[in-house]
């Protein structure tokens, strides 16, 4: 970074800042992962420097040799990973993924049927708050209030009342895993188009830790940047009947050119998801997050579910009479970082909710193991009794960063 360091210092200082701070905190954030310095490499190059807008063998610019090559390794990459019929690795992020499918097969004014936001969906799954919302009558099915489980007979019920044109299957915030056969039967049922959002498991699927949506799915969008350990972006997988329709959306539907540096990034990703190395990662990121739900519920801390088996946990603090925001603001304190998150049930607003989401793919990374979830439980004990004596979370912010210091950090020296 030597002409960084010298044309801008300014920026420069906040790369290595947030280096210094990533490496020194405990980072739970579900959604969140630490890339290869392979794929940051990627991602700074000068396939910066380049328009495509088109797809391989179709673009509008020309000059693009080493373009076309490069979307295609990933494609084939993507399709090798996942075994998809189809791919396109030109969505900018989840939320522009998403909605290409809506673009596809619904009009404004169709019903689209999801998770309830409040309850692990997802914003572009119908929220009131967001664009799908507020263009396509989104129907949500909830939580089973007992059991914190996904309802399959309530999701089918809702899908032959309201007969939606796409049945959305995927979640941020749901600590179990899904059963992609049933969703299939009901999209079957009702004459819906199958979409897994895959984002927050996607890894978990391409390493053997989750059962895979294909070839359940008519069509799965996923992130690339959670447990899949890739840059910020996405991709669409869909069977080849879908195809044309996925292509048109992305481009010219919704965006313009593709970030070429960005779909290296993909590629260098997804390579590295193709190690067996990789299927280790997904089977420890699952362990970790069971050992620390375990060690978090001997400890009282009341997780909806019961527990994971997945990457994730929710909590709901209710119990421990704290709402999710100041404790994930003291723990913050303490060097572990979280976000606060609705529960099933909510009873609060969703900008200070009742709970907190964490998970296990960015610590999992770094090495730590059964023996850190129990510290990091031990940690999250204590903040919980200490929340407003600042030199008490402090003192843990020291603990916690000297167990830091023990782990190096992918991607950063
Ligand atoms: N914002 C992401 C998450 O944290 O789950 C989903 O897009």
């Amino acid at each position: 970074m030597n002409a960084l360091m010298k044309n801008d210092p300014e920026v420069f200082k906040l790369i290595k800042d947030e280096e210094i701070y990533q490496g020194k905190t405990i980072r739970l954030i579900a959604s969140e992962n630490y890339t290869s310095r392979a794929v940051l490499d990627a991602c700074g190059s000068v396939f910066q420097n380049k328009y495509s807008e088109g797809y391989p063998g179709a673009r509008f610019y020309q000059g693009q040799v080493n373009c076309d090559a490069l979307e295609i390794l990933a494609i084939e990459r993507a399709k090798k990973l996942f075994g998809a019929e189809h791919v396109n690795v030109q969505p900018y992020s989840g939320s522009p993924a998403n909605l290409a499918v809506y673009l596809a097969f619904a009009k404004p004014g169709d019903t689209v049927l999801g998770l309830n936001l409040s309850h692990g969906g997802h914003l572009t799954h119908g929220s009131k708050a967001s664009a799908t919302g507020k263009w396509f009558n989104a129907v949500h099915y909830n939580l089973n209030p007992e059991t914190g489980l996904l309802d399959y007979d309530e999701i089918r019920k809702l899908a032959l009342e309201h007969k939606p044109k796409i049945l959305i299957a995927g979640h941020s915030a749901y600590p179990r895993q899904l059963d992609f056969k049933k969703f299939r039967e009901i999209a079957d049922e009702c004459g819906a188009i199958l979409l897994v959002d895959m984002a927050h498991f996607a890894g978990l699927v391409a390493g053997g830790a989750h059962p895979s949506p294909f070839p359940y799915a008519d069509v799965v969008t996923t992130t690339t940047h959670k447990t899949l350990r890739g840059p910020r972006g996405a991709i669409i997988l869909c069977k080849e009947i879908h195809a044309k329709a996925i292509d048109k959306a992305v481009f010219p539907g919704l965006q313009g050119g593709p970030h070429n540096a960005t779909t290296a990034g993909i590629a260098v990703a997804l390579a590295e998801a193709l190690k067996p190395e990789f299927k280790e990662y997904a089977r420890k990121t699952v362990e970790n997050a069971q050992a620390l739900a375990k060690a978090l519920t001997a400890r009282g801390f009341n997780l909806v579910s019961g527990g994971t088996d997945n990457h994730l946990m929710l909590i709901d603090l209710n119990n421990k009479g704290i709402p999710g925001k100041p404790y994930a603001v003291a723990l913050e304190k303490a060097g572990i970082i979280l976000n606060y998150n609705t529960v099933p049930g909510e009873t609060r607003k969703a900008s200070d909710p009742s709970g907190i989401r964490l998970g296990t793919p960015s610590v999992t990374s770094r090495g730590f193991g059964i023996a850190e979830m129990e510290k990091i439980a031990e940690w999250m004990d204590k903040a919980v009794s200490c929340c407003e004596d600042d030199a008490k979370l402090a003192e843990i912010a020291k603990e916690v960063e000297a167990l830091c210091a023990k782990f190096s950090v992918p991607g950063i020296e």
